[in-house]
C-alpha cells in the first residue's frame, strides 16, 4: 500500500547489479500459514559494476510481506538495526564482504493470507507460486530483478499425505519420507540459471497425466500435466497441444527442449493467464481443462495458443531473458509472435490474421488512442504489473511480424538463428535484439527502431490517381503519427505496406515503380512523412488493395466507394483483404447509422453492404471459418473506436442491433440455408476445420435471431436445447441472455442448475448475464456479486461478472445515470485492498471514458476522481488512475 506518493522507475537509469547471486539453495517446509523459507545465497560483487567511489556498496535485498526470522552471513549471525537494517521493502545490508560470501535467510510467509496471488500462495488447496513479475520478493530477500542469473536447487517438505506432489524447476533430484513418516520431501535442481521471476514451486494432492516427447537429438523429455482429481480426461488437448508446440519449435526455428521433464500445474486462482516458469508452467485452470461438453472452440483454440506461448518462452524469456523490465516486449512481444504463428501453421493462417488483428484492434488500438497509451518499450513506470499490456504483448508481437515483412523470411530467419546464438544463457535488450537483424541482414535498422519508442496507432492517408494518356497510377501515402501521452512530436517510422492493384477484371496488376522497378514481394516500404509512389504500365484506373495481411499495425484511410468496397469483398486476391473490405464496409455503414441516430436524421440502411455479404458467403471456395469471420459484424466498441469523440454508447447499440436485423432480413433464406447444412454430424472433434462450421451455424444463428420472429426465437431455443456440446450451449446462453422472457429465465436456470458444481462452466453463466443488452444487467451484476458461487478474491470470478460487464456491455457498463461507472468505482476499490493486479485491470476498463458525450464523461470523471481521492491505494491503482485524469478535460 502506498504511503507516499509512488516514484516512477525509469529505463534511463539503468544500472547494472552491485552484486549477484550465482547460487540459490531453498529448502522450504510448505504449511498453510506459516510456510518456513530457508535461502542460501551466494553472493559475489559484480565486477561490471562501476562505484561511485571506494566505499564498498551497501548490499541491498528486495522483500516484503514476510516476518524475517534470522540472517547468516557465512557462520555468523547477523544483528537487527547493527549489521543489517530491515525496512517494508528491503533489507539491507551495508558494509557486506568484497568477496564471495553465503548469506542465509530465514522467512516466514503466510500463504493463506495471500489474496494478492504473488509470492507463495494457495488455490483450492494447492500450494503455488508466481513471481513474475516481483513476486520472489515476497517468499525471500533478493535482488528481484532479471538481471541476477542464478542456479536454483530447490528441497520442498511438506504432509505427506496432504501434499504429496512437490514440484520446482528443473529435473528431480532426489525424495523421501522424513522421520515419523507423516511429512516428506523432493529435491529439484536446475541446470539452467535463471532470474528469480522463474523460479515456481507448487505442492498440492493432484492427479496427472502424463506422456513423453523425443526431442530432435534424441532427448527423452517426460510429459505431465497436473490437474485437480476427476479432471484427467480434461487435460488431454492440453497436453496434444504440448507436443505439437515442440515439434513445431525444432521444425520452424530449431529450437529444443532442454530438461528430462516438462510439468504443467493448473490452478484455479490465477492473476493471469499462465506463466513459464522453468520446467513447471503454471496455468489459470481455465487454459488448460476442456472437454467438449464443457468447453468451446473458442477455449480449445486459447488453450492450444497459451500451452504453446508458455512452451516457446522456454528459449524467448527463459534462455534468453529480459536485463530489466522495460524490455518485457522483447520476450513478450517474440513469444506472441511465435505463437500466433504456430496457430496459423496448425489451423488457418488467414482465419488466424483476421482472429489476430480483430484482437489487436479492440485492445490495443482501444489502449493506444487514451489516456493509456505507452509505448511498446515504455520509458518509465510506477507498477511493472501494470505494463502486462496489449501494447506491449500484441502491439511487440506486430514489429516483430513488420521485421519478417520488411526482411523476408531468410533474412529475418538468419537474425533469429543469430539472436539465440549470440545471446543464449544472457539477460538481453531491444537493442540487442534488433543488432542481430541488422547484423545478419546488413540493413540498418535504425528508423525501425522508432516503433519501440514511439506510442500511438499511426494513421495511413492514401489516395490513388490514374492518368488514362500516360497508362500510370499515383499512390500518394502520408503518415500522421498521432500526439500521445508525454510524446507531443514524432518522428516519421519505417512502415511496410504490402498492396495489390486490383484491375477491373479483378486481377492483381504487376506492381512496377518507375523508379526502381518491380515492387519486392509487393510490400512498399514507406519512409517518409509523405511519399508518392509512381506505377507504371497501369491500363485503367486500378482498386487498390492496401494493406494487405495486415502488414502494419495502422489505421487506413483511403478514399474507396462503396462500389469499391463490393469489388474488393467480391475477388480480392488476398483473402485477409476481402475480408478487411468486408469489415470495412460494415464499419462504414454501423458509423453512419449511428451519426444518423445522433443527429435525428432519417437512418441510413445499408442494404448495399448486406447484398455483398449474401454474395460472398455463396462463394464456394471460401471456407466456413473463413465465412463465419465474414458475418461476424463489428462489435460496439469498434464502432466507439472509428467514432472516436462523443461517443454515445446508447446509440451504438442501437445501430448495431439494427445492422444485424438488416443483414438477418435481408439473407435470411441464405442463413437458414448454411445453418441446416452446417448441422453436426458424427463426433465431436476440436480441430480447426469442425469448428469452422460450428462458428459459421452459430453466426447464422445470431443473424436469424436479430430477426425477432417467432420463429427465430423458437430456433435459438431449440438449439440451446439440443445443443450437443458447450460451443453450442454458451452461443444460445448468450444470445438468450439478451431477450426478456421465459425462455431466457428457463436457459439461464437450466444452465446453472446444470453446472453450479463446475467452477469453471458456471463463469459462463455469470459472463452470459454481465453482457445482457437488457436494461436490468447492472441491477442483475450488482445482485450476482453476493451468489455463493462468486468470489471476488477468485479472478476468473471477477473478469467473467464485472470484467465482461465493464467491457464487454459498452452500453449498460455506460449507462447515461452513471451507475455503471459508481459500481465499477466500488469493486475496484474493494479489489484494492488485497489483489491491486485484479484492481487495476478492472480500472483500466475506463481507458476510453475521454471519447464518450459530455454527459457521460463527467460521470465517468466523478467516478475515477473518487478512486483517485480513496485512502491506501495501491501503486497499480494509483499509477493508472493517475494517468487516466491527468491532462485537462
Ligand atoms: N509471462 C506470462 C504472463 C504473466 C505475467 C505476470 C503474472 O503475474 C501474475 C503472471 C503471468 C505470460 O506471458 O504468459
Ligand atoms: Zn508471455
Amino acid at each position: 500500500m502506498k504511503t507516499d506518493t509512488p516514484r516512477p522507475i525509469r529505463l534511463k537509469d539503468y544500472q547494472p547489479p552491485a552484486y549477484l547471486i550465482d547460487k540459490v539453495d531453498l529448502d522450504i517446509a510448505l504449511d498453510p500459514s506459516r510456510t518456513r523459507v530457508k535461502a542460501r545465497l551466494r553472493v559475489k560483487p559484480n565486477p561490471a559494476f562501476a562505484g561511485s567511489g571506494s566505499a564498498p556498496e551497501p548490499l541491498r535485498l528486495d522483500g516484503e510481506h514476510m516476518e524475517l526470522a534470522s540472517v547468516t552471513l557465512d557462520k555468523a549471525a547477523l544483528a537487527a538495526g547493527q549489521d543489517y537494517k530491515l525496512t517494508d521493502t528491503a533489507l539491507v545490508i551495508p558494509l557486506p564482504p568484497q568477496k564471495a560470501f553465503t548469506l542465509t535467510l530465514v522467512t516466514i510467509v503466510d500463504p493463506d493470507a495471500n489474496k494478492a496471488l504473488q509470492g507463495i500462495y494457495r488455490s483450492r488447496g494447492v500450494y503455488c507460486s508466481q513471481c513474475e513479475a516481483q513476486g520472489f520478493r515476497r517468499i525471500t530477500y533478493f535482488l528481484d530483478r532479471p538481471d541476477v542469473l542464478s542456479r536454483y536447487t530447490v528441497r520442498l517438505e511438506a504432509d505427506r499425505e496432504q501434499v504429496p506432489v512437490l514440484l520446482s524447476n528443473g529435473n528431480p533430484t532426489e525424495r523421501g519420507t522424513l522421520a515419523g513418516g507423516k511429512r516428506h520431501y523432493a529435491v529439484w535442481s536446475d541446470p539452467h540459471p535463471k532470474p528469480c521471476y522463474l523460479f515456481a514451486l507448487v505442492g498440492g494432492d493432484l492427479s496427472s497425466i502424463a506422456s513423453t516427447f523425443r526431442t530432435a537429438s534424441g532427448r527423452e523429455v517426460d510429459l505431465r500435466i497436473y490437474i485437480e482429481h476427476g479432471k484427467e480426461a480434461r487435460a488431454a488437448w492440453a497436453m496434444d497441444a504440448l507436443k505439437r508446440s515442440m515439434a513445431w519449435d525444432e521444425r520452424r526455428f530449431g529450437r529444443e527442449y532442454d530438461l528430462d521433464v516438462f510439468n504443467i500445474v493448473a490452478v484455479s486462482d490465477f492473476n493471469m493467464g499462465a506463466m513459464e516458469n522453468k520446467g513447471l508452467n503454471i496455468f489459470n485452470d481455465r487454459l488448460i481443462l476442456a472437454s467438449p461438453d464443457t468447453a468451446t472452440d473458442a477455449i480449445f483454440e486459447a488453450i492450444e495458443s497459451v500451452v504453446a506461448h508458455e512452451y516457446f518462452h522456454n528459449w524467448t524469456g527463459n534462455r534468453i531473458t529480459c536485463r530489466d523490465w522495460f524490455q518485457l516486449c522483447l520476450k513478450e512481444g517474440l513469444t506472441v509472435f511465435r505463437d500466433q504463428e504456430f496457430s496459423a501453421d496448425e489451423r488457418d493462417p488467414i482465419v488466424q490474421r483476421i482472429t489476430d488483428v480483430r484482437q489487436l484492434r479492440a485492445t490495443q488500438f482501444a489502449e493506444d488512442a487514451g489516456p493509456l497509451a505507452h509505448p511498446v518499450r515504455p520509458e518509465s513506470y510506477i507498477e511493472i504489473n501494470n505494463f502486462y499490456t496489449a501494447t506491449v504483448y500484441e502491439k511487440g508481437a506486430e514489429l516483430v511480424r513488420m521485421l519478417a515483412t520488411i526482411l523476408g523470411e531468410a533474412q529475418f530467419r538468419a537474425g533469429m538463428d543469430l539472436y539465440f546464438e549470440r545471446h543464449d544463457g544472457d539477460a538481453a535488450t531491444v537493442e540487442d535484439f534488433l543488432t542481430c537483424f541488422a547484423d545478419a541482414s546488413g540493413r540498418d535498422l535504425s528508423q525501425f527502431k522508432l516503433w519501440y519508442r514511439q506510442a500511438g496507432t499511426p494513421s495511413l492517408v492514401c489516395t490513388l490517381s490514374h492518368d488514362k494518356a500516360t497508362r500510370t497510377a499515383e499512390l500518394t501515402i502520408e503518415q500522421i503519427l498521432p500526439a500521445t501521452p508525454g510524446q507531443p512530436g514524432k518522428k516519421p517510422m519505417l512502415i511496410p505496406i504490402r498492396l495489390g492493384l486490383v484491375g477491373g477484371n479483378g486481377q492483381d496488376i504487376p506492381l512496377i515503380l518507375e523508379k526502381s522497378g518491380p515492387v519486392a514481394d509487393g510490400v512498399l516500404q514507406l519512409t517518409k512523412r509523405a511519399e508518392t509512389f509512381r506505377f507504371v504500365e497501369v491500363p485503367s484506373r486500378p482498386v487498390p488493395s492496401l494493406l494487405r495481411g495486415f502488414s502494419a499495425p495502422v489505421n487506413l484511410t483511403v478514399d474507396l466507394t462503396d462500389r469499391d468496397l463490393e469489388f474488393l469483398m467480391a475477388g480480392d486476391a488476398d483473402l485477409f483483404n476481402r475480408w478487411q473490405a468486408s469489415n470495412a464496409f460494415a464499419t462504414r455503414m454501423l458509423c453512419q447509422i449511428a451519426r444518423g441516430l445522433a443527429e435525428g436524421k432519417r437512418p441510413v440502411r445499408g442494404l448495399a453492404y448486406a447484398k455483398a455479404l449474401g454474395a460472398s458467403i455463396a462463394d464456394p471456395a471460401l471456407s466456413p471459418a473463413y465465412k463465419a469471420e465474414l458475418l461476424r459484424l463489428p462489435t460496439q466498441a469498434d464502432i466507439a473506436r472509428e467514432l472516436a469523440r462523443d461517443v454515445d454508447p446508447g446509440h451504438i447499440h442501437r445501430a448495431h442491433r439494427q445492422l444485424l436485423k438488416l443483414v438477418g432480413t435481408t439473407l435470411g433464406a441464405e442463413l437458414e440455408a448454411l445453418y441446416a447444412e452446417m448441422a453436426p454430424r458424427g463426433a465431436f472433434s476440436p480441430d480447426a476445420r469442425s469448428a469452422g462450421k460450428r462458428a459459421l451455424r452459430n453466426a447464422a444463428l445470431t443473424l436469424l435471431t436479430a430477426r425477432g420472429e417467432p420463429r427465430d426465437m423458437t430456433r435459438l431455443a431449440r438449439h440451446f436445447h439440443d445443443a450437443g456440446n458447450m460451443t453450442d450451449e454458451a452461443h444460445a446462453l448468450f444470445l438468450l441472455a439478451h431477450e426478456a422472457g421465459p425462455d431466457s429465465t428457463k436457459a439461464l436456470a437450466r444452465f446453472h442448475d446444470k453446472w453450479k458444481g463446475d467452477h469453471l462452466v458456471i463463469d459462463t453463466w455469470f459472463a452470459a448475464q454481465a453482457v445482457s443488452s437488457l436494461p436490468s444487467a447492472l441491477d442483475t451484476v450488482v445482485a450476482l456479486t453476493t451468489h455463493p458461487l462468486f468470489s471476488l478474491a477468485t479472478p476468473n470470478k471477477v473478469r467473467a461478472l464485472i470484467g465482461n460487464f465493464a467491457l464487454q456491455n459498452p452500453a449498460q457498463f455506460n449507462r447515461p445515470d452513471g451507475a455503471g461507472y459508481q459500481f465499477l468505482a466500488d469493486q475496484v476499490l474493494a479489489l484494492n485492498a488485497f489483489n491491486p493486479q485484479i484492481a487495476s485491470r478492472m480500472l483500466s476498463a475506463f481507458r476510453s471514458w475521454r471519447a464518450l458525450e459530455s454527459g457521460r464523461r463527467k460521470l465517468a470523471k466523478k467516478a475515477l476522481t473518487r478512486i483517485a481521492k480513496a485512502p491506501d491505494l495501491s501503486r497499480d491503482v494509483y499509477e493508472i488512475v493517475s494517468k487516466m485524469l491527468d491532462q485537462p478535460g
